[in-house]
């Protein structure tokens, strides 16, 4: 299930402000964010964090481990539970075949692949399907992964991953833990490019509109004041957010 919670904003303001000087108190962010291991709520496609990190895997050979996938699926089907790993099955030709998983931690976990194939996650003790909470084609330059489904997992649970048939009876499958690959988003209001400290969302999904990873924006209600600007002697405002004037 979709769970969210709201971030601690108190939490957050400890977090670097110390350049800044004095803060003005905090909008509440309209994007939730949340503490668990599961994808937020709201959540439309995976953010570009962690999938360059899924294909940093995908296109470094010393990565790729080659697997027999079963013609049944069964549980003692050949796992690739290992994480930062690129799998390579050997589908039976023609059909579907399948891998395990088994999860270490509770969470939603991302399975990259190179084909958008039919791939069918199982409860192994259950045989129950577990829907993809997420899925989408996935565009990154140079990346031989074409598409992504989330799924939540639960821990120690041996799930049967069915895929396939597959062009060429071949498929190689990046698994992902998003709490491995979360980013941090800044809030931008006032569109300079630097976000606001104590406005964030922690997120393995793309951000919403507004959201930056560039953060220190001591006065995000102006956008010419911010570390990148430069300082104007006698303007009585600390335009480079460096906490002094000149
Ligand atoms: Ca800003
Ligand atoms: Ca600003
Ligand atoms: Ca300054």
């Amino acid at each position: 299930m979709l769970k969210m919670k709201r971030i601690a904003l108190g939490a957050l303001l400890s977090l670097g402000l110390t350049a800044c000087g004095p803060m003005e108190e905090a909008p509440e962010s309209s994007f939730e964010a949340q503490d668990s291991q599961e994808l937020e709520a709201g959540c439309t496609s995976l953010g570009t964090g962690i999938t360059s990190h899924a294909c940093i895997h995908a296109g470094s050979p010393t990565d790729h481990v080659s697997i027999t996938a079963s013609a049944t699926r069964v549980t003692s089907a050949p796992a690739i539970s290992t994480k930062h790993k690129a799998y390579d099955l050997a589908l039976p030709s023609g059909a579907e075949g399948s891998v395990t998983y088994v999860s270490a931690t509770t969470g939603s976990y991302a399975f990259y692949r190179t084909q958008n194939v039919a791939f069918t996650v199982v409860n192994g003790a259950t045989s129950a399907t577990v829907p993809a909470a997420l899925a989408h084609t996935v565009s990154s330059s140079g990346c031989s992964l074409t598409y992504v489904s989330v799924h939540d997992l639960t821990a120690g649970t041996a799930y049967i991953l069915a895929a396939g048939p597959a062009s060429g009876n071949a498929l190689t499958v990046v698994p992902e833990f998003l709490n491995d690959t979360r980013t941090r988003y800044y809030q931008d209001a006032d569109g300079d490019g630097y976000g606001n400290n104590s406005v964030s969302v922690l997120s393995a999904c793309t951000p919403p509109s507004g959201y930056t990873t560039q953060r220190f924006d001591c006065n995000d209600t102006a956008a010419s004041v911010n570390p990148g600007a430069t300082e104007i002697c006698g303007n009585g405002i600390d335009d480079n957010c460096d906490g002094s004037q000149c």
